[in-house]
């Protein structure tokens, strides 16, 4: 039924597009079984003369002739030089405001600047022309000189408000001297370079007094590349505008400034010895355009002194760049033209409410919030431990297990690194945390080869390969060998007896050192060949074995000649 019912409304509208003309709607209602709802359309203001709401500003400041009052020449004419400009006489003033006037029964009114009088330095002026309000141009600029056009001139616009400047057009009876451009003509343009800065020679030769006195910013020859022909096929240029921001962006301004560089010379050169006939005087300026308002709003109004869109789809601000408060739902969009001929409205939507809304939480949350000055949606209050605009990232110390769906409760699981083992509590998409040396195992909970753990791991003391405990003594837990009586050092490898005397079990038995050591250096080799060759039964191996293979279940006797042969011999023997 709605179907039908957006069947006949697409009808309805084709006839109402005919009628009242392309996007002039915002809404209508629709009335369905279920009742009269709203529908949204893309819509735009008509296009108007701005002439009367541009805020002009001449500079420099004293350019405006008249005071004081001056005379002035004509060239067709320059030695009738009756005129007169004078500022304090009504009658006789050219203001700024005649620019933008309402002329009336044929009487041209026209702003005029002072003459030419300090040639040879330039006679130059600025003419600058803002809205506060950012327009579409949808015709064509129109300046009219009076008493010719000028030499040289150049046209710039900004889109924000004047902060900024770009060149618009350029203008001259000579481009290549003037600007060092060639000369171009806007009807030469195609659609690759359509939005191309050109300089023309159309507008700024001499043609007589009587000849054409207007002065163009091509806006109708540019739209023709893409619309044809009378702009037939308006539908085809603003797919363009869909799918070119840059295209539609050099139609939109917000000031323009003409900057006039070179005044009509009349066909000739400069003549010194008349220069009151050199000033630029301009009766109208038109420039028709639209109020830009991203395709939400039909009417534009005067508001305390600005244009302002009345804005509909629940948008606001001066160009309904925005969504209205409580619409913040969703991002805000420009209303589009496509698809023809209504386009899409992308309205606001209301808070709290999904319809619509790309409130995207992964079932996290059920709350978004509209963060202004980014213009994004973002979740708020992610739950199971995820965070990010969509709630599509884990928190700080949890990780994501893929091998669940993102909108999973259990999605995000804790790193759980140990706190002696890792550099902090963060871990990696894989759930690797981050080890201090010596550490290892995904949670930094294991000790690399050469560590022991003590609060994390520490470099071994001791251990069974590389640091072993010399002269018999025993490794305790990689901490620290557990020396025999005689000896001391970390690795056991000093004696405590110090000058050679008085060592092995003191001096008590009665035993002299050298009487001792003399019958050990006879007997561990001796021992060793015995041992070694005869009695190659396992158990005894040890034996030979360094002092820290040692093992406790070797015969006393065996462990005591191994200690007493470890003091004499040379300990490259062992290894
Ligand atoms: C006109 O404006 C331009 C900037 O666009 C500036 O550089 C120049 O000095 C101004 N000229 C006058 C006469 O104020
Ligand atoms: C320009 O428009 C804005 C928004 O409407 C307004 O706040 C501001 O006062 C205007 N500025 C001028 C100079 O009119
Ligand atoms: C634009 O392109 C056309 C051909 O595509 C070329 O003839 C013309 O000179 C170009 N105009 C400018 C200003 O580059
Ligand atoms: C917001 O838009 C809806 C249509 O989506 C409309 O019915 C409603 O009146 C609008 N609300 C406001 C405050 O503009
Ligand atoms: C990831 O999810 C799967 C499926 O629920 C579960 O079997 C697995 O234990 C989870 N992995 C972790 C590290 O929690
Ligand atoms: C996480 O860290 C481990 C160990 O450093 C590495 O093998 C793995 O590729 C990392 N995973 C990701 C997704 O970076
Ligand atoms: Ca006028």
């Amino acid at each position: 039924m709605l179907e039908r019912a957006t069947f006949f409304l697409f009808v309805l509208l084709h006839t109402l597009v005919q009628v009242q003309g392309q996007y002039e709607l915002c809404k209508s209602l629709l009335t369905t079984d279920e009742g009269s709802v709203w529908e949204q359309h893309a819509c735009q203001p008509k296009a108007q003369s701005m002439k009367e709401f541009m805020r002009i500003r001449v500079e420099p400041p004293g350019i405006t002739c008249g005071n004081p009052p001056e005379r002035f020449c004509t060239l067709e004419n320059p030695y009738l030089c009756s005129d007169e400009c004078d500022a304090s006489n009504p009658d006789l003033a050219h203001p700024p405001q005649l620019m933008q006037d309402r002329e009336r029964g044929g009487l041209v009114t026209y702003w005029q600047t002072q003459t030419w009088r300090r040639y040879p330095e330039p006679l130059l002026a600025n003419i600058t022309l803002s809205w506060n309000k950012s327009l579409e141009l949808t015709d064509d600029i129109e300046i009219t000189f009076e008493y010719g056009r000028p030499t040289a001139m150049a046209l710039e616009k900004s889109l924000d408000y004047g902060h900024t400047w770009q060149p618009y057009q350029f203008y001259a009876d000579d481009c290549l001297d003037m600007f060092g451009m060639a000369p171009q003509r806007a009807r030469d343009l195609t659609a690759s370079n359509a939005t191309r800065v050109i300089c023309t020679e159309l507008y700024s030769r001499w043609v007589g007094a009587k000849g054409d006195k207007v002065v163009r910013f091509e806006g109708r020859t540019r739209f023709a590349i893409f619309a044809g022909h009378r702009l037939r096929d308006m539908d085809s240029l603003r797919a363009r505008f869909e799918s070119n921001k840059g295209l539609r962006d050099f139609f939109t301004f917000t000031d323009l400034r003409l900057r006039l560089l070179k005044p009509a010379l009349g066909g000739t050169y400069v003549q010194r010895d008349n220069l009151l006939k050199y000033f630029y005087a301009i009766s109208n300026i038109e420039v028709p355009a639209r109020c830009k308002c991203n395709l939400h709003a039909s009417q534009c109004v005067l508001m305390d002194g600005t244009l302002q869109c009345v804005c509909e789809h629940n948008t606001t601000g001066q160009d309904c760049q925005r969504c209205k408060k409580g619409f913040k739902a969703k991002i805000w969009k420009a209303g589009s033209y496509l698809p023809t001929p209504i386009g899409t409205p992308n309205t606001c939507a209301q808070a709290g409410t999904s319809s619509g809304s790309n409130c995207e939480c992964h079932g996290h949350s059920n709350r978004c919030s509209f963060i202004d000055y980014l213009n994004i949606v973002t979740c708020v209050s992610c739950k199971h431990n995820t965070r990010g605009q969509n709630c599509q990232h884990c928190r700080m110390g949890f990780y994501r297990n893929s091998s669940v769906e993102l909108d999973d409760e259990s999605v995000c699981v804790e790193c759980g690194c140990n706190q002696m083992g890792s550099l902090h509590d963060r871990c990696n998409d894989t759930g690797f945390c981050q080890c201090k040396e010596g550490t290892t195992g995904i949670k930094c909970d294991e000790c690399l080869p050469g560590y022991y753990w003590k609060q994390g791991c520490q470099p071994n003391v001791c251990d069974e390969e590389l640091l072993m405990c010399q002269n018999g003594g025993t490794c305790h837990q990689n901490q620290r060998c557990i020396c025999p009586h005689e000896f001391k050092g970390v690795l056991c490898q000093h004696s405590r007896c110090e000058d050679g005397k008085k060592c092995i079990h003191g001096d008590h038995n009665g035993a002299s050192v050298p009487a001792l050591s003399l019958a050990l250096l006879v007997l561990c080799p001796l021992l060793t060949l015995l041992l070694g060759s005869a009695v190659l039964r396992p158990e005894t191996v040890p034996v030979f074995l360094p002092p820290s293979h040692t093992s406790t279940h070797t015969c006393d006797g065996a462990l005591a000649i191994t200690l007493l042969c470890t003091l004499k011999e040379p300990r490259t023997s062992w290894t």
